[in-house]
């Protein structure tokens, strides 16, 4: 990638020695007896110096300025690898891979012996790893703050087509970008009950009396910008519990006796949850987001004890905290916690302070990925945030009550209160009441969600929503990522793009350019071939470059309907087999996916496809023309290598529920193109790219909410009126494309035939298979592919996380840049 306006702070010899020197005395080796992992902690240690003179360089600047500082409060953050970003970040690339190359090593080689850290499910996850790259590249003060689980998202295996789950043990050796703050160690309180006392004034005081008390240390990962020195940091907490010797970091009385167990403690943040989109409403998952919570709070409050005292009415012009949908959601409480039984503040002033302070990311529509927890756990683990919450609520009520004529359903569907049988706190209304800003992730999703999810709140407080539609990192999503293309955009329009990707417009007036045409190609092909050695490894196929690659890769759920995918293949084989001599467009479906252990239904997706793998791979018939691959163990590191590859992106969810989608956006800006419905930032997209340059086919978000409802959809109808997917859908039934486990692909057939379709698969199979029809038509055409190929990159510059950062920046948070360019 192009260099960052920073120049090298190091020589390509100095490089050399201070790798030679870390070898020597962090690893006790000399180069002849060091492995790869050495040679990789060696060069990471060199690079880390650079970051932490940044860091060293960050600091200072935030302690003379004392700016506001957002807090981004996330439960996952995807971080990928960092050793190609932070050399790129630091200068430090060129100098790293001649002095590799002068000692024999390979730097390529080098980099893949890192660990990917899986701290997170999928979108939200990435979003939020996105947007620190940002945060630090436009210079905003900024903290992330999130748990250090010591496993992250499994490893998937598959055996015998079947998903399998492995531990992720990412820390085994050591993570050399974080640095340990055991200084900045903070107590998280849980249990005990609250006792009500006479303070002064006559005033009765909430006293939180018999709780335990934990650890929450912090590892600090530094996030470079790109083109600046600034650094964010992604602060991760790990649960610990206090050893004898910490005893006298803290000075409360009751501490010793309070000492929670040692090993019940630690499995806090012993392992993400690796479901996405489903409650997860286990007892462990509310202590993880609570300490989240009270640890992230703490820390802030004390910076800003620091700096500016008890003068806690000015921590809305100091602190922004961003909560990345409603996982961090006790925020609310914790601060109004802490403003009115630590600070002593009136009730009034903290809401208003806590309401200043606070907004929320909502990620999905998707009633069950809606959190909820029961007030009775709760209860048992932090009693004083209850009480608080129904405070929070009853004023609410109240406030809301008093205007109203009484309407009693609007009041139950406001109520953070959910109280149909076992009462439980709804923590989007919780969320929604405690923050100045409410926003979606996507123009549509935003639309959505105040006219459909929480239509009420919207109706009540029109001001509060807005809509910041998702970006991307353009420095890893391209740069990084597709060195071949980056350079190839480099030569035409020089390298500022990385930093302001409206740049890539420029790339519009070269669209019919025959030249660059073959070149966007020539990449496109090079980078194709470098996927195929990719699948033979992983899968054990032999896959053609020149076919089309076509690419589905995201969690795998229903809604996202890799299953329609997957029946288009079925219908495309039948029809080979009709007729084998029959001409084709070679295709090569590429699949990434993981399933929620605990998804059924995902669970047989991934076994159907895998099973039409096996059928269709070795049919002699198909003579190659169909493959299907998928890779098992999807995450950054294999985005990564996928992207840059992909001719097609298949972006194909139900309309109305996906919230915005950010794969989309990585792969049209490395050059593919979308077939997809006008589902989340797809709509954007479309309308950027021009209706010409995409794929768009299916129900739109409003009838495909309607067809349901009217009680008119039935999957026989569709069933009767097209053969061709009569005829997939036979095979289904009869677990053609299973061989071994003919089960599975009938519980599939039933689930669409018997229990209603519910993402309507069946709807848009005919308008799915026309358009897929187009794509293949098209693909003939190389010239007027790589055309519309090229457009599609020339529009990505609005999906820049930098233009999202900047939304937030000016929407929400109020928030000002240090500048801290390299010699200011
Ligand atoms: C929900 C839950 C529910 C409780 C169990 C654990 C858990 C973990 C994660 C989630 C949130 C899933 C929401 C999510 O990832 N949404 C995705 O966010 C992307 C970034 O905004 C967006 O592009 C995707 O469309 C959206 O699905």
């Amino acid at each position: 990638m192009e260099m960052p306006v920073t120049t090298s702070p190091m020589t390509a010899e100095e490089f050399r020695e201070r790798f030679l020197h870390y070898l020597r005395y962090i690893r006790g080796l000399e180069l002849a007896d060091a492995g790869p992992a050495d040679h990789l902690a060696a060069v990471e240690l060199v690079v880390r110096e650079t970051l932490i003179d940044r860091a060293v360089e960050t600091r200072c600047a935030w302690r003379r300025v004392r700016p506001k500082t957002v807090h981004y409060l996330s439960m996952e953050f995807l971080i990928g690898r960092l050793l190609t970003n932070n050399l790129i970040a630091t200068g430090l690339e060129r100098a790293a891979r001649e002095a590799l190359d002068d000692l024999g090593l390979s730097l390529a080689a080098i980099t893949e012996e890192e660990a990917d850290p899986g701290l997170g499910n999928g979108g939200l996850g990435r979003l939020a790893a996105c947007f620190l790259d940002s945060l630090a590249t436009l210079d905003y003060p900024a903290f992330g703050y999130g748990l250090r689980y010591d496993y992250g998202m499994f490893r998937q295996e598959f055996e015998k087509g079947w998903q399998v789950e492995l531990p992720d043990t990412w820390l085994k050796g050591g993570y050399a970008w974080e640095i340990p703050r055991p200084d900045l160690t903070v107590p998280v309180r849980i249990g005990g009950q609250v006792e009500w006392h006479e303070g002064a004034h006559g005033r009765f005081r909430p006293r939180w009396v018999g709780w335990r008390c934990f650890y929450a240390v912090p590892h600090d990962v530094l996030v470079a910008g790109y083109g600046t020195h600034t650094i964010s940091v992604l602060r991760l907490w790990s649960a610990d519990a206090p050893s004898e010797f910490d005893f006298h970091i803290f000075s409360q009385g009751d501490f010793l006796k309070a000492v929670a167990d040692r090993e019940r403690v630690q499995a806090i943040t012993r392992v993400l949850y690796p479901a996405d989109h489903v409650e997860a409403g286990r007892r462990l998952r509310l202590l993880q987001e609570y300490l989240l919570v009270a640890a992230s709070v703490q820390d802030a409050v004390n910076r800003f004890r620091l700096h500016h005292g008890e003068a806690w009415e000015l921590l809305p012009e100091k602190v922004a905290f961003q909560l990345n949908d409603t996982h961090p959601a006790l925020t609310v409480a914790e601060l109004m916690r802490f403003l009115v039984d630590d600070a002593d503040l009136r009730w009034s002033t903290a809401w208003e302070i806590v309401r200043a302070t606070c907004s929320y990311t909502n990620h999905t529509l998707l009633s069950e990925a809606l959190e909820t927890w029961p007030v009775s756990l709760m209860e048992e683990i932090i009693p004083r945030h209850v009480q608080i919450i129904y405070e929070i609520n009853r004023r609410f009520l109240e406030s809301v009550g008093n205007g109203a004529s009484g309407d009693m359903d609007r009041l139950g569907r406001l109520s953070i209160v959910h109280e149909d049988g076992e009462k439980r706190f709804r923590m989007a209304n919780l969320a929604i009441v405690g923050s100045h800003r409410v926003n979606g992730v996507a123009r549509l999703h935003t639309r959505l969600l105040t006219t459909r999810v929480v239509r009420d709140f919207a109706e009540l407080w029109p001001e509060r929503f807005v809509a910041i539609t998702n970006g991307i990192t353009p420095r890893r999503w391209l740069g990084a990522c597709n060195p071949r293309l980056a350079s190839a955009i480099t030569r035409r329009i020089g390298p500022d793009w990385l930093r302001d990707l409206d740049r890539l417009a420029e790339l519009s007036g070269l669209a019919g350019d025959e030249e660059f045409q073959a070149e966007v190609a020539n990449v496109k092909e090079a980078n194709k071939q470098d996927l195929a050695v990719v699948i033979r490894e992983l899968c054990d196929l032999e896959v053609d470059p020149a076919s089309l690659f076509d690419v589905q890769i995201k969690r795998l759920h229903e809604y996202k309907r890799q299953l329609l995918n997957a029946l288009h293949i079925i219908h495309l084989h039948q029809r080979l087999k009709d007729d084998p001599g029959q001409e084709i467009t070679p295709r090569t479906f590429i699949f990434g996916a993981k399933a929620a252990p605990a998804y059924h239904m995902a669970r047989l997706i991934i076994r159907l496809i895998n099973g039409i793998a096996e059928v269709i791979n070795d049919d002699p018939e198909v003579a190659g023309r169909l493959k299907v691959a998928f890779l098992p163990d999807y995450r950054v590191t294999l985005a990564e290598k996928i992207i840059p590859a992909a001719d097609l992106s298949e972006q194909i969810s139900t309309a109305g529920w996906e919230a915005s989608g950010t794969g989309n956006m990585k792969l049209a800006l490395n050059g593919a193109l979308t077939i997809g419905t006008l589902d989340g930032a797809n709509v954007e997209i479309r309308d950027a790219v021009g209706e010409e340059n995409i794929f768009i086919f299916g129900l739109t978000a409003d009838e495909a909410a309607r067809l349901p409802a009217s009680g008119q959809y039935s999957p026989w109808d569709h069933h009767r009126a097209d053969e061709d997917l009569a005829r997939v859908l036979d095979a289904l039934r009869d677990g053609v494309y299973t061989p071994g486990d003919e089960g599975v692909s009938r519980q599939i057939w039933s689930s669409l035939m018997e229990h209603g379709d519910r993402y309507l698969h069946l709807a848009d199979f005919r308008s799915y298979v026309d358009t897929q029809q187009r794509v293949a038509d098209l693909y003939l055409d190389r010239r007027a592919w790589s055309e519309k190929a090229i457009r599609n990159i020339a529009a990505m510059g609005y999906f820049s996380s930098d233009r999202a950062i900047r939304e937030y920046a000016a929407k929400i948070w109020n928030l000002q840049p240090v500048p801290l360019r390299p010699g200011s």
